[in-house]
């Protein structure tokens, strides 16, 4: 049994309501980031105030992740869809990559988490991409949470990239048909290296996946909180992973 007592630097410490499991904790927790936007308007505050304020949450939930145990942090940071929004907004978005990194890189080497990207990268505006990359070479031999960003990423995008490499095997008669099976359709996806999540976690109410991970979810635990992410804490993310082991519980045995 784990119970946490939260105690880092800056922030006051609380000993955490919930008591976890510590033989049952999610391997992989997936989250769509949601409400930045609602929580700004509720404070009578600027959207680009809801994103700096979810930056916070992400650094937060990061930390509790690491200290729990978690292997695989992935966080739905920009769709596909969100080029759509108003320019301003974009370009503050672009730029919340790099200044995370800037704040945060070093709480992260300490910790020893490996930040990595999922996503349409290349479409990225130069100075995001170069910010993640130098991360992601940073901190690419730590072996403690690796912290999955999802930029400019959609599910399906994943899924007809992953379908044409694999035709184009095909074509190339370097693979039979018959020789696409999941396992090694799951190879050619963009979490190749990581394992499905266990759980999602989607904040502020909306009951929707929203094109994320449409081929990794197909198994998981879905979580969904009405909590505003820029309000989401350690003890929401605590009451998430009880919850999902209360699930294990009811369905894991005979
Ligand atoms: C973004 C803050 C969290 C709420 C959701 C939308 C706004 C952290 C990152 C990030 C991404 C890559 C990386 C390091 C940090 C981020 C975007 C938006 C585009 F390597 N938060 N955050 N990226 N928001």
């Amino acid at each position: 049994m784990i119970k946490r007592l939260w105690s880092r630097k800056e922030e006051k410490s609380s000993i955490s309501e919930h008591t976890l499991k510590s033989d049952n904790i999610p391997v992989h927790i997936a989250i769509i980031m949601d409400g930045n936007g609602r929580w700004a308007k509720k404070k009578g505050l600027p959207r680009i105030a809801g994103h700096r304020s979810g930056m916070k949450t992400v650094k937060r939930i990061t930390m509790a992740a690491s200290d729990l145990g978690v292997k695989y942090l992935t966080m739905y940071a920009f769709s596909t869809e969100n080029w759509k929004r108003p320019k301003e907004e974009v370009d503050f978005l672009m730029k919340l990559p790099q200044q995370f990194l800037e704040m945060e890189i070093d709480e992260l080497m300490e910790n020893n988490v490996q930040v990595r990207m999922m996503g349409d990268i290349k479409n990225l505006p130069a100075h995001t991409r170069a910010a993640v990359e130098v991360a992601m070479r940073k901190t690419a031999n730590n072996t403690g949470l690796v912290l999955n960003f999802a930029l400019n990423y959609g599910g399906r995008l994943e899924l007809i990239e992953a379908v044409k490499r694999v035709a184009s095997l095909v074509e190339k008669k370097e693979i039979k048909i018959d020789d696409i099976n999941e396992e090694f359709f799951s190879s050619y996806m963009q979490s190749q290296q990581i394992p499905d999540p266990d759980l999602l976690i989607r904040t502020s109410g909306e009951v929707r996946l929203s094109n994320f991970m449409l081929w990794q979810l197909a198994y998981s635990e879905f979580y969904f909180t009405d909590v505003y992410w820029p309000e989401f804490s350690e003890e929401h993310f605590t009451a998430a992973i009880q919850e999902y082991q209360r699930r294990a519980r009811r369905f894991g045995g005979v």
